[in-house]
């Protein structure tokens, strides 16, 4: 396929509510950004789009909790992370808000074309009503049992203790988080999406693709081969924070936060534009590609682009390269529990180390799986990598060219095997850089870049120019100028990654931002031309700023002193003795004067056991009956208050002495055997 000229990249508009850290600049806006420089360079026409999605549930949500108007929290947050963003570099061309007029006026002009057109059903469901608050509850302001593992604060659209995911009715003992009421069940009209009739079309579009990231295809592939197929989804909800959905017989509806943000990306491009925009959202020849992190990729891949087709006018997005996640010290990262490192934070600690966060972030981009931060990586890829390696090769070449010529470059030598190495390398270095960036591979494209600098510092160390200057000058001079052309070329290669530094030293340089496509015709400083000595590129970070760092994320208590120390250890043999099976418990009563003890019935698949169990104090029996459970089924029969216990049911105990079940999950059947 030839090179396409125009470019549409787009990075995830993230909610604004709350600070973006360093997993979402990992997953999505890194990536983008280092795409979006490399492509500018390589003089493609290219718009970069970004903004606040300032809609959904999750805007109330923090609002409510945090006692404000859903606008005072929008205003907030979209100020904090785009001061986030842009202190780390990411070269929007716009940073929009989907709070703006433009947008509402995009996204209700997008939702009348699908309902005008009859794209849309009408259907009126049951839903859960707040009495008190006067209102429907949107699924994540419904709190209930979850009907798989008990867990009892599972969300409405979510259990986050077991994963699956529900529907509001499923929930037991359902409650309202507005009131704390119980809500009612209400008739209410909502307009959908038929994603069940698309999927053929869907299908169509996602194996034409078949070239997407894997984890990203494959992701596609199982929500359109996943037992019922693709449903039909409302793209309105009952809302009082939104679009207002754009029909007199809606009034107090707002449009799905999932259906208005993608269009999102659309507003912004007109505000950013004018009429131009049209260009770089309906052309076949406009390439449209979307930077997210993983938890997006049924919304970009599946329901946007539903949307697309069913519209008509538009060109559909061509790439997906979604990330996996981020992990922090070895943790999940958890906004709710602050182990987090928060981009405006690291902004404001380490000025003047952008592009160190960046190097890092992207050497360990979570590319193909998840992957981790650690604040002591950061610390030894900024000493070891960028310091020791491609600043040291640098600052070397600019205070030697100062110290012997007073910043001129000398003439061209004839060059020896040395020199045709490092030419090789630098004929090579752009192309593979390129061509490492054009499949999405960020990390072998910043490895392909250091790797030059590797080379380079190797030639200075090993021709030792020092060394030749007392006792044979001219090869110092070729010493230099082939050093000097190899700094040159890294100022071009470390725009894309490094773009602080690439500026800084292209300053000291005295050299501009070069087309890509001349960085492999050889030399780019002519001899005779001036660099100035310049500063150091990088520097240090120490240890003191590594431990406060440390300290700053919650701190955890130490392992023996939050959960019971090990047991001694166990020999295989042993451990290969216990017999645990997976069981459903049928039935649940509470025994006669045992207020601790509950007498429960288990179907285990192959028979039925009678276990006495400790946990009444934990649960309520009429709520146990399906709760899935692991067994240790072959332990010793014994007498509890006269009953026989047949074995005994597995729970984790948590630091606080909450119990939970070990549930197994849905598809392990019941007499499974756990090992
Ligand atoms: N705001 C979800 C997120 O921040 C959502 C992305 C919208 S992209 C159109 O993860
Ligand atoms: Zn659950």
């Amino acid at each position: 396929m030839a090179t396409p000229q125009r470019y549409t990249v787009t990075a995830a508009l993230p909610y604004a509510n709350g600070p973006v850290h360093i997993g979402h600049l990992a997953g999505c806006y890194l990536p983008a950004d280092i795409y979006v420089r490399y492509l500018r360079q390589q003089g493609r026409d290219v718009q970069f789009i970004c903004g606040t999605d300032e809609h959904g549930v999750a805007i109330n949500l923090k609002a409510q909790a945090e006692g404000c108007s859903p606008k005072e929290i929008v205003d907030r947050y979209h100020e904090v992370i785009r001061k986030g963003l842009e202190g780390i570099g990411c070269s929007f061309d716009i940073f929009s808000r989907t709070s703006k007029a433009i947008h509402r006026e995009t996204a209700q002009d997008f939702f009348t074309k699908l309902y005008e057109q009859g794209s849309l059903v009408e259907k009126t469901t049951e839903q859960y009503y707040d009495t008190q608050a006067e209102s429907f509850l949107a699924d994540r302001y419904i709190q209930g049992t979850c009907p798989n593992c008990g867990f009892e604060e599972a969300y409405g659209d979510q259990c986050e203790s077991c994963g699956s995911s529900l529907s509001p009715m499923e929930l037991k003992n359902p409650v309202s988080r507005l009131s704390g009421g119980r809500p009612e069940r209400r008739e209410t009209t909502h307009w959908f999406l038929p994603l069940d009739h698309l999927s053929g079309k869907i299908e169509q579009y996602i194996r034409a693709h078949g070239h997407w990231k894997p984890n990203v295809y494959g992701q596609c592939m199982s929500w359109l081969q996943s037992g019922d197929g693709l449903q039909a989804r409302s793209m309105t909800r009952d809302l009082d924070w939104g679009v207002p959905v754009p029909l007199p017989q809606a009034e107090g509806k707002v449009l799905y936060v999932w259906f208005d943000a993608p269009i999102g990306y659309i507003s912004a491009t007109k505000e950013l534009l004018g009429e131009r925009w049209t260009d770089y959202w309906q052309r076949e020849d406009t390439k449209l590609v979307h930077f997210i992190g993983k938890d997006n990729i049924v919304f970009h891949c599946i329901t946007f682009p539903s949307m697309l087709m069913e519209h008509g006018d538009y060109h559909l997005p061509d790439e997906v390269p979604a990330n996996e996640f981020l992990n922090l010290e070895g943790r999940k990262i958890s906004t709710s529990r602050n182990w987090a490192v928060w981009l405006h934070e690291y902004v404001a600690d380490f000025p003047g180390k952008e592009d160190a966060l960046r190097y890092c972030l992207c050497a360990n981009a979570p590319e193909t799986k998840d992957n981790d931060f650690t604040w002591k990586d950061f610390q030894n890829r900024n000493n070891n990598e960028l310091v020791a390696v491609l600043g040291n090769f640098v600052n070397r070449v600019l205070v030697l060219l100062n110290k012997y010529y007073d910043g001129k470059l000398p003439e061209v030598q004839a060059p020896t095997a040395a020199e045709e190495q490092l030419q090789k390398a630098r004929r090579q270095a752009p192309d593979r850089v390129a061509a490492a960036l054009e499949r999405y591979r960020f990390r072998e494209a910043q490895l392909a870049m250091m790797q030059l600098a590797r080379e380079g510092n190797k030639y200075l160390t090993e021709e030792e120019p020092w060394k030749t200057q007392k006792t044979d000058p001219s090869r110092t001079e070729a010493i230099m100028h082939e050093a000097a052309q190899t700094a040159a070329l890294l100022s071009q290669l470390m725009e894309p990654f490094l773009p602080f530094a690439a500026a800084r030293l292209r300053g000291y340089l005295q050299l501009d931002l070069i087309p890509w496509e001349k960085l492999s015709d050889g030399d780019l400083l002519p001899a005779g031309h001036r660099v100035e000595k310049g500063d150091l590129l990088f520097e240090k970070v120490s240890d003191e700023a590594v431990e406060a760092q440390k300290q700053k994320l919650e701190e955890p208590a130490p392992a023996e002193e939050k959960h019971p120390p090990l047991k001694e250890e166990m020999d295989f043999e042993t451990f290969t003795q216990q017999d645990l099976r997976v069981g459903t418990i049928t039935a649940a009563e509470e025994m006669p004067k045992a207020d601790k003890l509950l007498k429960l019935s288990v179907n285990l698949g192959f028979e039925q056991r009678t276990i006495v169990s400790g946990i009444r104090q934990h649960f309520d029996a009429a709520h146990l009956p399906g709760q899935r459970v692991t067994v240790v089924a072959n332990l010793a029969p014994r007498k509890l208050r006269g009953v026989e216990s047949q074995g005994m049911i597995l729970m984790a105990e948590n630091a606080d002495g909450m119990l939970h079940f070990v549930a197994p999950p849905a598809e392990a059947e019941n007499g499974a055997v756990v090992r």
